[in-house]
């Protein structure tokens, strides 16, 4: 009677754990079978009722009938832990062979990159790249150059000075003259760096941009020497074809002094919109070092002589990337220097 009792509940239990869907749903079936008021509960209650010589074997019965359902709750139990945590494993499978993603990473501005280019090409031939203060002495910005007090070049509006003998370097000349006056001949130097002048910014005008200058003092240096190195830079730069041309034109530290154009290296001199229908852009400024230059430096000019040449960083940004406005090189909107 017990037996079949208790039999028909290890069956029914059995077949609910079976079909239960979640652990939520075998513990449930744990309280009603095996729980305070479960159903084996119940049975063992009417044990009182036997005689005192059937008790043990009855409570062996419903132990047994115990221990069988929870043995199918913990078999039912594992089952649905395998099964999460396979369906998990499966979920959160990650493909090792996806390519990786991409994270972005900036590049040189595009200044920087014409600058490194220009250095290689003068270190190519032989330069040094020497660095000065921005702050300069008015001496070595403007006297030391043979710019007199009076020269347009001097007036102030252009120069920002911090002191009447203090001011921001309007050039990287004063390089050169720091150079000049350590007396280590010969030089081939060039030095590039940040400018000053007090412009309204505009499309071609900044207070501050960059220059590069250079210059060659040795025995024996003539033009020949400069248009030579002039002709090996721009070739390098922007392309063997490229031809020069050199206008005469003042400077207060050279003597002669020129400034140079190339042969446009869109249209190759034909005349195009972008060189302004001429076939040539105007690209530096250069001469003879001035025997007074030299000589106020403690350069003998009958025994030495130079040139010099001043290119401005911007100019040939502007130029190589066909970009129209001075100002989108300072704005640092990654969305316009992303495309160089
Ligand atoms: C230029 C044009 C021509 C120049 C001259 C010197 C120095 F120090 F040797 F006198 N440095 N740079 C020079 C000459 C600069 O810029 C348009």
């Amino acid at each position: 009677m017990v037996n079949e009792k208790l039999q028909k509940i290890r069956e029914e239990a059995a077949a609910q754990i079976q079909n239960a869907k979640d652990l939520d749903a075998l513990n449930q079936i744990r309280v009603s079978v095996l729980g305070k008021k479960g159903e084996l509960k119940q049975i063992m209650n009417t044990m009182k009722d036997l005689p005192k010589e059937d008790r043990p074997a009855f409570g062996q019965m419903v132990n047994e009938a115990r221990k069988a359902v929870e043995e199918k709750l913990e078999e039912a139990k594992e089952r649905m832990e395998e099964e999460a945590l396979k369906r998990k494993l499966a979920f959160e499978k990650i493909d090792v062979t996806l390519p990786a993603r991409k994270h972005p990473i900036g590049h040189a501005h595009p200044n920087t990159s014409v600058l490194d280019e220009v250095q290689r090409i003068f270190v190519g031939m032989g330069f040094s790249v020497v660095e000065g203060p921005e702050i300069e002495k008015d001496y070595y910005n403007f006297e030391a150059l043979n710019i007199p007090a009076n020269h347009p070049a001097k007036d102030e509006q252009d120069t920002f000075y911090i002191t009447k003998d203090i001011l921001l370097r309007t050039q990287t000349s004063p390089v050169q003259v720091r150079e000049m006056e350590k007396g280590q001949l010969p030089i081939r130097m060039i030095a590039p760096g940040r400018v000053f002048r007090a412009d309204e910014v505009d499309a071609t005008h900044s207070p501050s941009f960059h220059q590069i200058e250079g210059m060659v003092i040795d025995k024996g240096i003539t033009m020949s020497d400069l248009k030579g190195t002039l002709q090996q830079f721009v070739q390098e730069l922007f392309g063997k074809d490229t031809r020069v041309k050199f206008r005469p034109h003042h400077f207060p530290f050279t003597e002669p002094s020129a400034e140079m154009d190339v042969s446009c290296f869109k249209c190759g001199g034909k005349g195009c919109r972008f060189c302004k229908g001429e076939g040539w852009i105007e690209i530096l400024g250069c001469g003879m070092v001035h025997p007074k230059v030299l000589a106020m430096s403690g350069i003998d000019p009958n025994v030495y002589s130079g040139f010099a040449f001043g290119i401005g960083l911007e100019r040939i940004t502007l130029l190589k990337d066909e970009i129209d406005d001075m100002r989108l090189l300072y704005e640092n909107d990654i969305r316009f220097l992303d495309q160089f």
